[in-house]
């Protein structure tokens, strides 16, 4: 099966401007990442105008495109400068791969029609890890994978192929500069990925890495030096333990020498970790770290550490306070190389939460964001959920830190928090299907987050027109149509799944369609306490507190019903159905007019849909339509369950009387 090529496709549209450029190319390095570039050139050209030669030149003084290194310190590591004159591009950067992203960035602007006479353009990406998390197992499965199999791996061998060379294509093209190619929960066989029979297959994928400017990470098992070194502990403090680790990463290095370094989930969801041991999370981390310094390497922790066998009846504890308890004390204590890995909200990728209190909180310790374009609680790439309108928000979420930039997207491009080298993170949304992400729509996510990983700036609905753009090619009426699609489509999840920023409610384990109380009576802390006479969870300073870890003014209006924003007012606060929100509403009726709000979004996506029908290739076509059938039937499940639930449960009619079952 031959597999897509998504925004990559240099046949997309038609294209008459640009190929003046291409007569005399000036690409004077010659190197891994040099060589991809002529590749692409010569690709692109050839799809574009039929080229099926390029003319790369030794001396730029005749050439009409050139790539240029050079050392301005403005362009940094990864920036780059493009400009026109006299009838030549100039393209600049500082290092190899920022050429690349220039080449990249180039090419996009030839297909959007750009005007190339006079362009001038300097880009340089305000965070400095941007990188992806797949949660790809050994076997060939994906967790929370909704688009087919892994391309990584099959059967427990690595595959290396083409299809791997257009992911790092795919990735380098977006400005996406690391990624970490198996799940975070490391168990069986995918322990022994730091063993030599798999060490030299990874070198070989770090060497096909480097020529994309991609660092490779690999995710580890807290646990390996009992799991296959033979130890009977893994306390962090104990010698045999540090010496089998620091004997691990050299053997590592010695295959891979420019291997990023390590993802760790540890004391989560049943992954082994330092508390066992009565070790601190630091303690734990940074053992790794200083096993993994003399190579350079990175120890990425993860912060979503709670504990997942509550007790329903218990309503002090309160799994949105774990990360912040357990980390908040330990600010300054990690070594330089570790960095934490947080997720967005205090729970788990719901399609509203606030944001984790942990930004703006830890100011001596290495931090990024992670964030899900797997849709796992936002539709599974069965319904559309365009997520960066929802990114772009939290990333300029105000976390009123003290510092003039006080935003998330500050935090994580270094401009407070004594932030040194971090970034953002994506739990990714790919597979082996054909079009990579199962819906076609889904490929938005994709190369939606490496904009704003890249920009935080970017805003979503210019990239989502470029993104149609570049997938779908320039009808008037597709771009209409899908972008309108896409902008609608994260409100219209929201409205017609858990309300006002509850969360959950889904099928336990699968976490798709509705199911209201199927973690309601579990041990993993995500409840909605309704009852008769009201909903919601009090987290506010009578409850858990856990609106008081924010700054102020923060603190102050999470904390007060009257103040708190509507779309939060359920995670904070347990409130009677005849609660009057900002909007005048009672949330009962709130409940209900989303609802049936959020079904209706649906069916004019679908109709959108279908007035491009004729413009549109057939296969994508009906991938899309069969996903937008399954989606209306979902939408209508959680309109008609909520619904039903919230009228037994509260009596209360709906004020316009419709049909609730
Ligand atoms: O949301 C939960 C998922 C788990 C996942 C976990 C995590 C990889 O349901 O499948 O495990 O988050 O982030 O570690």
């Amino acid at each position: 099966m031959r597999w897509e090529q998504m925004w990559l496709s240099y046949q997309a549209n038609d294209i008459e401007s640009g190929k003046e450029y291409f007569k005399q190319i000036y690409l004077a390095t010659d190197n891994i990442i040099s060589q991809n570039m002529k590749k692409e050139l010569l690709l692109a050209a050839s799809q574009m105008w039929g080229m099926e030669t390029l003319n790369f030149v030794e001396d730029k003084t005749n050439a009409t495109l050139i790539f240029s290194l050079g050392n301005n310190e403005k362009y940094k590591e990864e920036g780059f400068h493009i400009y026109e004159k006299s009838g030549r591009i100039v393209v600049e950067g500082n290092t190899q791969k920022a050429l690349l992203y220039g080449m990249f960035e180039l090419l996009k602007d030839i297909r959007m029609h750009a005007v190339l006479k006079n362009m001038d353009k300097v880009s340089v990406p305000d965070k400095e890890l941007r990188m992806l998390n797949h949660w790809d197992n050994f076997d060939g499965s994906i967790e929370r994978g909704y688009s087919g199999n892994s391309f990584f791996f099959d059967g427990e061998h690595i595959l290396i192929n083409e299809r791997t060379r257009d992911y790092a294509r795919f990735l380098a093209s977006i400005g996406i500069n690391a990624t970490v190619i198996n799940n975070v929960n490391v168990k069986a066989q995918a322990t022994e990925f730091i063993t030599e029979p798999y060490l030299e297959k990874l070198a070989e994928l770090q060497e096909l890495f480097n020529g994309y400017g991609i660092q490779l990470y690999c995710s580890l098992n807290y646990a390996a030096c009992m799991d296959i070194g033979g130890l009977d502990t893994a306390d962090p403090f104990d010698e045999n333990v540090i010496n089998w680790w620091k004997e691990r990463m050299d053997l590592v290095y010695r295959y891979i020498p420019n291997l990023g370094g390590f993802l760790v989930k540890a004391d989560s969801e049943g992954r082994p970790g330092p508390f066992t041991y009565k070790r601190n999370q630091a303690e734990g981390a940074n053992m790794l770290a200083k096993a993994i310094a003399p190579h350079n390497g990175t120890i990425i922790w993860r912060c979503f550490v709670y504990n997942c066998m509550q007790d329903w009846r218990d309503r002090k504890t309160d799994r949105a306070r774990a990360a912040y308890d357990y980390f908040y004390d330990l600010d300054g204590q990690f070594l330089d190389n570790v960095i934490l890995q947080i997720k967005n909200g205090p729970i788990d990728f719901q399609v509203r939460e606030p944001f984790m209190p942990l930004f703006g909180k830890l100011k001596h310790t290495r931090h990024m964001m992670e964030v899900q374009i797997a849709q796992e609680y936002t539709g599974q790439q069965i319904d559309v959920c365009y997520l960066m309108p929802w990114f772009f928000e939290i990333l300029h979420m105000h976390t009123y830190c003290g510092e003039t930039a006080d935003t998330i997207g500050d935090i994580l491009s270094k401009k407070s928090c004594n932030q040194m080298g971090c970034g953002i993170a994506a739990v990714t949304n790919t597979g082996d299907d054909s079009n990579w992400t199962g819906h076609d729509l889904a490929g938005a996510n994709f190369y939606g987050f490496g904009k704003l990983a890249w920009d935080s700036n970017a805003t979503p609905q210019e990239i989502a027109k470029e993104w149609i753009m570049l997938t779908f090619g320039d009808k008037q009426d597709v771009l209409k149509a899908f972008e309108t699609i896409l902008m609608m489509s994260h409100p219209a999840y929201e409205k017609y799944t858990a309300p006002l920023g509850i969360g959950f409610m889904v099928t336990p384990h699968y976490h798709y369609g509705p199911n209201i109380d199927g973690y309601e009576y579990a041990r993993w802390g995500t409840y909605h306490r309704a009852d008769h006479f009201g909903i919601g969870n009090d987290r506010s300073q009578e409850g858990t507190g856990y609106a008081m870890l924010y700054h102020e003014p923060l603190a102050k209006q999470y904390n007060d019903k009257k103040k708190c924003p509507d779309n939060l007012l359920l995670f904070f606060h347990h409130v009677p159905y005849f609660h009057v929100l900002s909007n005048g509403k009672t949330v009962i009726q709130h409940i209900y007019d989303t609802h049936f709000e959020g079904v209706k979004d649906v069916e004019d996506m679908i109709q959108l849909l279908t007035s491009v029908k004729d413009a549109l290739d057939e296969t994508r076509y009906k991938r899309m339509q069969q996903r937008f059938d399954l989606q209306l039937e979902n939408a209508k499940e959680w309109r008609d369950q909520i619904n039903s639930y919230f009228y037994r449960k509260s009596a209360v009619k709906d004020e316009q009387g419709r049909t609730i079952y």
